[in-house]
């Protein structure tokens, strides 16, 4: 990996080194996270609720209106509704503005999500989803630390999600972690914030230390007994001070914090959930035929990173998208886990075809999904199996 020094900064401390003691090395991570998702994927199916306030809720079934507002989109926020709000409070806020309450659909949200995150992956050097809409993502290597081509490629990320998904996201690019996630905070929604190595101190000093990713209210609180309220004085602090208020390990992430030099990783997933492979089609059409025919080299795929990751699978999903963007799917669940490619290949057509019955409309774009993965112990595939058998 190319590490570019930064030079501005040289002061050291103790408790947050750079690698080898040396100066502070410039990466280039990025944070990204989309806007009001929910509500958001709900507008993109159904483009005449926009400017309406939404709120995507779970009703919990107790009463009519019982249950949580999910998300909201910025038209019910401008009236106070927030994640986690009573539905009926919500209503109320929204009275005589003519809201739309929609329920939330969490396989629909995954699978719009774990398209994004595909297509993501595909664009940065290292990618780690930490939420359904959200991912820190690491390209160092790919703009040799350049923060010009940073730009340039968060705004092509940015691109091609509205390009491909018709979403909004906010991206925040620095030299840590700490510092993009703040980054993508104050870009929403819809902005780019990057900020370079120079500009990173002068960017953080002022801003509340409450406002750091890892710090909450308790400790807040005790850096208020110590008269730290901003960034800056934070990374001021005494060291040892700190070290002796929170432990060694938590003092040197928040000096470390402050002056964004957070030195954790972007670690790409380890565990796979799930595989999937999605493609425009070359027009639009339901025929079962053809559209297994233009997943062929997804499936392919798809099979290459089961082999890879030593994966079976219990869920295989056809996923079809249609003009209108909404997503349509349809799956089957073995009762043991399986791991063959015939079987993905004779599976596939048979649910896309189902899929286009029941929908009764053409998919513009289709895909593949193989969830419920489990390892492949000793377990032989279904062709092994037979030949073995034979
Ligand atoms: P967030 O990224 O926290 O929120 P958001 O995407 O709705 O809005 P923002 O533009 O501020 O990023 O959460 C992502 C999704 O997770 C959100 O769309 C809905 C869901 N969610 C809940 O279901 N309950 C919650 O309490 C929160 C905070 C989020
Ligand atoms: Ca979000």
């Amino acid at each position: 990996m190319d590490e570019i020094q930064d030079n501005t900064r040289r002061r050291q401390n103790p408790l947050n080194r750079g690698a080898g003691g040396t100066a502070f090395l410039s990466r280039v991570i990025g944070h990204i996270d989309l806007d009001y998702f929910y509500a958001q994927v709900e507008e993109v199916e159904k483009p005449s609720l926009k400017g309406r306030p939404v709120i995507v809720c779970v009703f919990s079934g107790r009463t009519e209106d019982s249950g949580v507002v999910s998300t909201a989109n910025y038209e019910a926020r401008a009236f106070g509704v927030h994640s986690g709000m009573p539905i009926a409070q919500a209503k109320k806020n929204l009275e005589g503005r003519n809201p739309e309450v929609i329920r939330m659909d969490h396989e629909k949200y995954e699978v719009i999500s774990g398209r994004i995150m595909d297509d993501l992956g595909s664009m940065v050097d290292a990618l780690e989803p930490t939420g359904i809409d959200e991912a820190f993502f690491d390209i160092t290597d790919s703009t040799g630390g350049d923060y010009g081509k940073a730009r340039r490629s968060a705004e092509s990320i940015k691109q091609a999600i509205i390009q491909n998904e018709h979403l909004t996201c906010s991206i925040g690019v620095g030299r840590s972690k700490v510092v993009a996630k703040l980054g993508s905070d104050m870009a929403k929604p819809g902005g780019l914030m990057v900020v370079s190595p120079e500009a990173t101190e002068p960017f953080l000093a002022p801003l509340d230390a409450s406002r750091l990713y890892g710090i909450g209210p308790k400790t807040t609180s005790v850096l208020g007994e110590m008269g730290i309220r901003t960034v800056g004085e934070l990374a001021r602090a005494d060291p040892s001070e700190l070290e002796s208020r929170f432990g060694r390990k938590f003092g040197g992430y928040l000096l470390a914090a402050a002056t964004g030099s957070d030195a954790d990783p972007v670690v790409v997933g380890l565990e796979p959930t799930q595989f999937s492979r999605i493609v425009t089609l070359r027009r639009d059409t339901r025929d079962a035929k053809e559209v297994a025919e233009q997943l062929s080299e997804g499936m392919q795929y798809i099979y290459g990173k089961l082999l890879q990751s030593g994966k079976s699978f219990r869920t295989i999903t056809a996923i079809g998208i249609l003009t209108d963007l909404s997503t349509k799917t349809r799956s089957k669940t073995f009762e043991t886990a399986v791991s063959d490619v015939s079987l993905i290949r004779g599976t596939v057509p048979a649910l896309f075809y189902e899929l286009g019955r029941t929908v009764g409309r053409e998919f513009r774009r289709a895909g593949v999904r193989v969830s419920g993965l489990e390892d492949v112990k000793d377990q032989t595939s279904l062709s092994e199996f037979i030949r073995q058998a034979r």
